[in-house]
C-alpha cells in the first residue's frame, strides 16, 4: 500500500480527535498508511530561521512544517490566498486586493512548500494537495523532478470562466491544475466552470466526462462533494457535553422554537443577508414573533483582513437594531455570540433547534448542513433552510432551498420553516439523512483516492509539465 502524503496550509495533530470531520478522516487514511502531513506550522519567524523543517510524530502519521517569514506570511496568506483567491472564487470581486506583489509571495511560499517536501517524499507516496493556498504546489515539485501521483482538492467553489479571469495571473494559476493527476471540486457546477474555463481559455481538448487535455499533460477532475464523519459526530451527539447543552437549551427555551446559525463570520456566509430576512420575517409575523429566537454564533476569522471587520460591524449593528425594535423584557429576537462553541457542545444545539438557517451567499460545501441533519431526532426533526449557493445544495434537494439575496423569500422559507407540520419534517429529514449518511467523509476520501490511483496509471510515460 503506498503511503499517502497530505499538504494542507494548516494541519492539525491527528491524535486530537477534537479536531473534527476533514481532520479526522485524513488522519484516520494516514494512520493506516503510516502517513506524513506536511503544511505550515502557523509560526512566523525571522528570515534567517526559515529553512528549518520541525519533524513531529504523532502515533504512526508524520508530521512536517515549515515557518514563514512575516513578508512571505502576509503576501501568500493575507494577501494572495485571502485578499485575491478567496474573494474572487466566492464571486466577490469588489473584495479583492489585486496586488501585484502578493503572487510573487505566493509562488515563493509554494516553491518553499516544493523545495521542503521533496527530500521527505518516498519513491511509491501518493501526495494529496488541499486547497486555494497550494495550486501551484504540484507546478513547483514537478519542476523539482518530481514525478509522483499528486492529486488536488479544491475546498472553495471555482467561479465561471469570466470571473476567473479577472484575477491576474489566472492563466498561469489554471495551467498550474494540469500538473496534478487528478483536480477534484466539491460540486458538479464547479467542475463545469473548470470544464468550461480550459477549453476556452486555455483552448484544452475535452478526452471524455472527466479528461482534459493541455500543455502536453491530461488532467482528470471530477466532483468528489465532501461529507461528515457520521459516527463520530453521533459520537458527539450522545456525549454529556451535548446532551447538556440539549437540555439546557431546551429548559431555557421551553415556550420558544429555536433558529440556529453557526458560521465562521465570513462575508460568504451571508450573514447580514440572514439577519435581514429574519427582520422580514419579524415584520410579517407578528402573531409567531414572540414564539421564535434565533441563535447565531459566528466564529471570529482572520480579523486582520479589512473586510471581515466590516461585515462583523454590520452583523453587530443589525442584530442590535432587531433587538432593539422588536425586543421586549422577557424576549430578545436575536441571541448573536460571536465566539467559537466547542465542537462537542454543537450537536446539543442542533438538537434543539427547530429550524437551522444555512444562508450563504456562496459556500464550497457547508458542513454545518450536514451536521445539523445528522444531529436531528429522527421522530421529530427540524427543519434546514438552506442557500441554492452553497454546494451542498446539489445534494440537499429537500432542504427549503432559498435565495439568500431574496429578502422576502428567505422570510417565507423560515415561517414555512417554523410551521411546517411533522409528518412533512420526518419525511424531508429521512431523505436528506440517507444523503449524508451515503456520501460521508469515508466515502470521499475513499472515492477521491481510488480515482487518483486510477488516474496515474494512464498518465504513465508522458511528460511532465514544468512552469
Ligand atoms: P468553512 O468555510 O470553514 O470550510 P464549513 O463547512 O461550514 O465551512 O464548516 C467547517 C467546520 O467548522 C464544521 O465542522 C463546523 O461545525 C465548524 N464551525 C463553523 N462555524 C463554527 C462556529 N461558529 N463554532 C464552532 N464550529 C464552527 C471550507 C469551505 C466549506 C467546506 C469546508 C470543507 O468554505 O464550503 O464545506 O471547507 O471542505
Amino acid at each position: 500500500m503506498s503511503r499517502l502524503v497530505v499538504v494542507s496550509n494548516r494541519i492539525a495533530d491527528p491524535r486530537k480527535t477534537a479536531a473534527g470531520g476533514l481532520a479526522v478522516a485524513l488522519a484516520e487514511v494516514l494512520n493506516n498508511t503510516g502517513g506524513l502531513w506536511f503544511g505550515w506550522s502557523g509560526k512566523i519567524v525571522d528570515d534567517t530561521e526559515v529553512d528549518d523543517v520541525h519533524v513531529v510524530q504523532a502515533g504512526p502519521v508524520k508530521l512536517a512544517m515549515v515557518d514563514l517569514s512575516q513578508a512571505d506570511h502576509d503576501a501568500f496568506y493575507l494577501g494572495y490566498s485571502n485578499g485575491v483567491l478567496w474573494p474572487v472564487f466566492h464571486y466577490r470581486l469588489d473584495l479583492a486586493d489585486f496586488d501585484a506583489g502578493y503572487i510573487a509571495g505566493y509562488r515563493r511560499v509554494n516553491q518553499l512548500f516544493a523545495r521542503k517536501l521533496l527530500p521527505l517524499l518516498r519513491p511509491d507516496d501518493v501526495l494529496w494537495v488541499h486547497d486555494y493556498h497550494l495550486i501551484p504546489l504540484a507546478a513547483e515539485l514537478r519542476a523539482l523532478g518530481c514525478q509522483h501521483r499528486i492529486g488536488f482538492f479544491l475546498h472553495i467553489p471555482l467561479p465561471p470562466p469570466l470571473m476567473l479571469a479577472a484575477i491576474p495571473g489566472h492563466d498561469w494559476l489554471v495551467r498550474a491544475l494540469f500538473a496534478y493527476d487528478l483536480v477534484g471540486f466539491q460540486s458538479r457546477s464547479d467542475l463545469k466552470h473548470f470544464g468550461d474555463y480550459v477549453e476556452t481559455e486555455a483552448h484544452a481538448q475535452r478526452l471524455d466526462e472527466d479528461r482534459w487535455r493541455a500543455f502536453g499533460r491530461t488532467v482528470h477532475a471530477g466532483a468528489f462533494p465532501i461529507g461528515i464523519d457520521i459516527e463520530e459526530f453521533n459520537a458527539l451527539a450522545n456525549g454529556p457535553e451535548a446532551t447538556e447543552m440539549y437540555e439546557r437549551m431546551k429548559r431555557e427555551y421551553y415556550r420558544r422554537k429555536l433558529l440556529v446559525g453557526v458560521d465562521r463570520l465570513d462575508y460568504s456566509k451571508g450573514l447580514p443577508q440572514r439577519m435581514r430576512a429574519f427582520r422580514e420575517f419579524l415584520t410579517k409575523n407578528p402573531e409567531l414573533r414572540e414564539s421564535a429566537t434565533l441563535i447565531q454564533i459566528a466564529s471570529p476569522s482572520r480579523e486582520n483582513v479589512s473586510a471581515y471587520t466590516d461585515i462583523l460591524h454590520e452583523l453587530e449593528s443589525l442584530c442590535g437594531s432587531i433587538n432593539g425594535n422588536f425586543g421586549d423584557l422577557e424576549w430578545m429576537p436575536v441571541r448573536y455570540i460571536h465566539r467559537t462553541v466547542a465542537r462537542d457542545r454543537l450537536p446539543g444545539l442542533y438538537k434543539a433547534s427547530r429550524v437551522a438557517l444555512v444562508t450563504p451567499l456562496r459556500d464550497g460545501m457547508n458542513l454545518v448542513a450536514k451536521e445539523y441533519l445528522a444531529a436531528q431526532n429522527e421522530e421529530d426533526p427540524g427543519v434546514l433552510v438552506l442557500s441554492r449557493f452553497a454546494g451542498a445544495a446539489e445534494q440537499l434537494k429537500e432542504a427549503l432551498l432559498v435565495n439568500p439575496y431574496d429578502t422576502e423569500g428567505t422570510a417565507a422559507a423560515i415561517q414555512l420553516a417554523l410551521q411546517m407540520p411533522l409528518e412533512e419534517r420526518r419525511q424531508r429529514h429521512q431523505a436528506l439523512l440517507r444523503t449524508v449518511r451515503e456520501y460521508d467523509v469515508h466515502w470521499w476520501c475513499e472515492t477521491f483516492l481510488d480515482a487518483l490511483a486510477e488516474a496515474q496509471a494512464e498518465e504513465k510515460g508522458t511528460s511532465w509539465l514544468r512552469l
